[in-house]
């Protein structure tokens, strides 16, 4: 073993044993960026020019402001009011006010409530004085469990909520935690989420805090992405991280009452691992090998593989294998980590510390990277001409093909894609 990769696996004791044992072109690739610095990655070099140009046309790693995908509810969106009413209602940085208060209904004790009546609300530059000495930022796509496909990725900067949470000096029957924001003041508009007190305290295994979030890729975040302060969690689907956050309520309430529970979704389901496509081509010559590219969404149980399957259609499928496990898949390449991360960061730079990086070398300290989307791509070989039904899939860190071990939709999408493709 090269001596450098042998101490950067003893100072990196997270990255899997199966992970380094399973070394292929694209492992070899990723550990090459990681420990060597290595300038051309050996494998790019091999690449047929077809793949090579598709690997080109890939979107970036961080989404810029401008393509992020928009899931708001109310009349009007609180985004689209303008700038006064924005000013009137607490919706900019000069006037929003966040208020930490007990539930009537399951009281938490707490000795100081911040309350606007009382003027003990945080403001804007509370936060930042909080920021100043516990920034926090961690990589992250965001993605609707109802939607199923990612929304956008960004770097999200706030402080832990729990340093808000400790403002309030709450000091027992703090069971729950729920959360809404600015809703036209209408009942009926309320968009609640809710978290167990555990999650707010203490961050699980390597996870990046719950967080109030105020920046997204090092600019302020907007008012359409929730600005000026939303919640982040980490490891949750979209729903979680309320925009517009106006009041948290601590509650002794032991179980979940987040309003997307009302549509029969699983509110207490994290973030799956799932693959999809993001370039077939239109036409495919007869015998002529094709590139094709993609995503995967890294869930909280990680991915080891991307894999694809060209079907022809004219044959019959596996009978009582409605997962397909039997089929022959084949691995795809997963793209290391890119030199140009996207997202219109200033300068093109990271700025660090950054959660799930290395400080001192900028690398992510683990790939494919969990809570973010990755991109992979393969060089299928010809076939005759015919219809066939590409379908892509994720292995996750144990092994496990989607839409295993979570297939059920409520809980967030992990169904196998198919894309019909022509040859011929
Ligand atoms: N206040 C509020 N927060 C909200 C929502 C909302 O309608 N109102 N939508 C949620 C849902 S369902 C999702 S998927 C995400 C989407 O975040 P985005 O619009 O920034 O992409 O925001 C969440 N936060
Ligand atoms: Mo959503």
């Amino acid at each position: 073993m090269h001596p450098r990769i042998e101490q950067f696996l003893s100072q990196h004791s997270d990255i899997s044993r199966r992970y380094f044992l399973g070394l292929g072109a694209a492992g070899s690739l990723a550990w090459g960026k990681l420990s060597l610095g290595a300038e051309e990655p050996a494998a790019k070099a091999d690449r047929d020019p077809r793949l090579e140009e598709a690997i080109a046309n890939l979107e970036s790693f961080l989404t810029p402001e401008s393509e992020f995908r928009d899931v708001s509810r109310g009349r009007p969106v609180p985004h689209s009011l303008p700038e006064e009413k924005k000013s009137e209602v607490g919706l900019t940085r000069d006037t929003w006010k966040l208020e930490v208060v007990s539930d009537p209904d399951h009281p938490t004790r707490m000795k100081s409530p911040l309350t606007t009546a009382e003027g003990t609300a945080l403001d804007f530059a509370g936060l930042m004085k909080i920021a100043e000495r516990n920034a926090v930022r961690f990589a992250k796509v965001m993605t609707c469990l109802n939607i199923g496909c990612p929304l956008g990725t960004g770097i999200w900067e706030g402080v832990p909520l729990r340093d808000v949470l400790w403002l309030a000096q709450p000091t027992s029957d703090l069971r729950r935690i729920f959360y809404h924001g600015y809703h036209n003041d209408d009942p009926k508009q309320l968009f609640r989420s809710s978290l167990p007190v555990g999650r707010v305290l203490e961050d699980p295994f390597d996870l990046p805090p719950v967080i109030l979030c105020y920046k997204l890729n090092g600019e302020w975040l907007s008012s359409e992405r929730g600005g000026p302060v939303r919640v982040v969690v980490p490891e949750a689907y979209g729903f979680k991280s309320i925009k517009w956050l106006q009041r948290i309520t601590l509650s002794n309430l032991w179980y979940a009452n987040d309003t997307y529970g009302e549509k029969n979704n699983d509110v207490d389901s994290d973030l799956k691992s799932f693959a999809a496509t993001l370039h077939v081509p239109d036409s495919v010559q007869p015998d002529e090998p094709f590139a094709v590219t993609g995503y995967a969404q890294v869930g909280i149980s990680g991915v080891s593989k991307v894999q694809v399957w060209l079907d022809d259609e004219s044959q019959p499928l596996p009978e009582g294998d409605k997962y397909f496990t039997t089929a022959p898949w084949t691995d795809a390449e997963i793209l290391s980590p890119p030199n140009e991360w996207g997202g219109g960061l200033a300068d093109g730079k990271l700025r660090l510390p950054i959660h799930q990086f290395d400080s001192e070398s900028g690398e992510p300290r683990q790939w494919p990277m969990r809570l973010a989307k990755i991109h992979w791509a393969t060089l299928l070989p010809g076939r005759p001409a015919g219809k066939y039904t590409l379908r892509c899939r994720t292995l996750d860190e144990k092994g496990i093909a989607q839409p295993m071990p979570r297939p059920f939709r409520k809980s967030g999408h992990a169904a196998i894609e198919q894309v019909a493709v022509s040859i011929g």
